[in-house]
């Protein structure tokens, strides 16, 4: 191919606006958008009746993970090929140390192993214990490595949480160093206690796994954690917010003035928990994840956060586990590897349960799915955009094409979809990662070792609103 493309004929959708151009694309760049474009030896895509769009970019992915005494079954290529068939781009993964050990070493394991990605992709690197080696490592992380964004968990006792000591210590050093903290927010200590008391009074089933991890688990450690960060004057970035609790908080803290980000998984969205109301063991551990699913009256409270700014990006912590894995449970639901897929079918769910339904606009789609993910996590706008010198991350999106969510047909290498049966309105013709056809006509032209590493710069303390810059004030 000619390495050269013309994007014809489609309605340009951003955050910001859509506009009637043409797209060109060169060496993996958007060289020019307007009408009448100087095309010649250019490949060109028709995008008659379709909107282009800024890539999706995922957030918060698990591949081949190491977790719970199994390793999740997609890793970087297989769950990148089910990312660009959705019409997503760019994932951030999260890279998780050892217990004790070194975050370097986890972010170049995980480097490693995402060197199969077919499209970009960039690390959070997760905060485990403390020490000043870690805070060493953080600083040579956000100096050298390209990493902006820290994750801890709350959860996940005796493994990966961590207490509140470590995360104001981290939370404290990440600020200084300009980078973004995520957490985990469900109280661990709180899940412990009640997988301990639900297991001693018989429930060893998967519908204990709701009943250990209540709304209040979360809301719990949301509070807590904004509490953490407002007493740091930290910025703030909270994964898979999934409770009515968790958004409140959210609310308020930021109509106090406190920069608090929040994420929500197309997953939590639109699946509520009466998928664990079964007897079939299958089918509910297939949807034990945490948090888990919730009583429905959470979802309009996360729909209306995220058209009301409350809740910015969309996730899918896409962390796969087949029957067999998920079966190492059958008699303790509290060994049921925890996680759901969701990655190839999260733009497809946005579009028709948010756009399609009312509840967002063409332009919070985007916002939500890509551009303020791009601008959270500081690598806007050579992301999250279209706009002439951005990467050539594009999907051809077709607004009224519809498929029906399968398990049969989907790219992801596990073999359950939460989506099942789903059929949705507004689908990806064609992805392009990097200026590259991926993704075309149902097919994908995908090239393993394509996907590249995406250094995100740290931020500068003046973006960061409560930290000391100096200023008055
Ligand atoms: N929750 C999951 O369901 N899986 C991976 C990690 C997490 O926090
Ligand atoms: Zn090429
Ligand atoms: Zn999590
Ligand atoms: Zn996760």
């Amino acid at each position: 191919r000619s390495g050269t493309l013309l994007i014809r004929g489609g309605t340009i959708q951003t955050a910001e606006s859509a506009l009637r151009a043409d797209i060109l694309v060169r060496d993996g760049i958007i060289a020019a958008i307007g009408d009448g474009l100087d095309t010649s030896g250019a490949d060109v895509l028709d995008a008659g009746g379709l909107l282009v769009i800024p890539g999706g970019i995922d957030p918060h992915t698990h591949m081949e993970m190491p977790f719970m005494g199994e390793v999740s079954s997609d890793d970087f290529r297989t769950g990148t090929e089910a990312a660009v068939a959705g019409g997503t781009t760019m994932i951030i993964d999260f890279a998780i140390p050892e217990p004790g050990g070194s975050l370097i070493e986890a972010w170049r394991v995980w480097s490693e192993r995402a060197k199969k990605a077919v499209c970009d992709y960039a690390f959070h690197v997760c905060v485990t214990h403390w020490s000043a080696s870690v805070a060493s490592e953080m600083e040579t992380l956000v100096r050298d490595h390209g990493v902006n964004s820290f994750k801890h968990f709350m959860a996940y006792k005796g493994a990966l949480m961590v207490d509140d000591g470590v995360l104001l210590s981290s939370v404290g050093h990440a600020l200084s160093l300009g980078a973004l903290c995520n957490v985990h927010a469900e109280n661990g200590d709180a899940v412990a206690h009640l997988q301990k008391t639900l297991l001693e009074r018989g429930i060893t089933g998967p519908k204990g796994h709701p009943l250990s991890r209540p709304p209040s688990v979360e809301g719990e450690a949301a509070q807590r954690i904004i509490a953490i960060a407002d007493v740091l004057g930290a910025p703030i970035y909270i994964v898979h917010v999934s409770t009515a609790d968790a958004t409140d908080a959210i609310g308020r803290a930021r109509a106090n003035g406190q920069r608090v980000f929040g994420e929500v998984l197309a997953q939590h969205l639109v699946i509520d928990d009466s998928v664990y109301d079964t007897d079939d063991f299958r089918s509910a551990a297939a949807h034990v994840m945490s948090p888990p699913f919730r009583p429905k009256s959470h979802q309009a409270k996360l729909w209306a956060g995220l058209a009301n700014g409350t809740l910015q990006t969309t996730a899918t912590d896409h962390c796969c586990f087949c029957a067999p894995q998920k079966a190492n449970g059958r008699d303790d639901f509290t060994k049921i590897p925890n996680g759901t897929p969701g990655i190839e079918d999260r733009m497809s769910v946005l579009w028709h349960h948010g756009v399609r339904t009312g509840r967002l606009t063409p332009a919070e789609f985007v916002a939500v799915t890509s551009t303020n993910t791009a601008k959270i996590f500081n690598i806007h706008p050579r992301k999250g955009n279209v706009s002439v010198g951005a990467d050539a991350d594009l999907v051809l999106w077709d607004p009224n094409g519809t498929r029906t969510i399968s398990a049969a047909t989907h790219h992801q290498r596990v073999d359950y979809n939460v989506f099942e049966g789903m059929e949705v309105t507004g689908l990806a013709r064609t992805t392009i990662a990097g200026g590259h056809v991926v993704w075309h006509e149902n097919q994908l032209h995908t090239v393993p070792g394509s996907g590249r590493y995406v250094a995100r710069p740290p931020f500068a303390p003046i973006c960061f609103p409560h930290a000391d810059t100096g200023a008055a004030g």
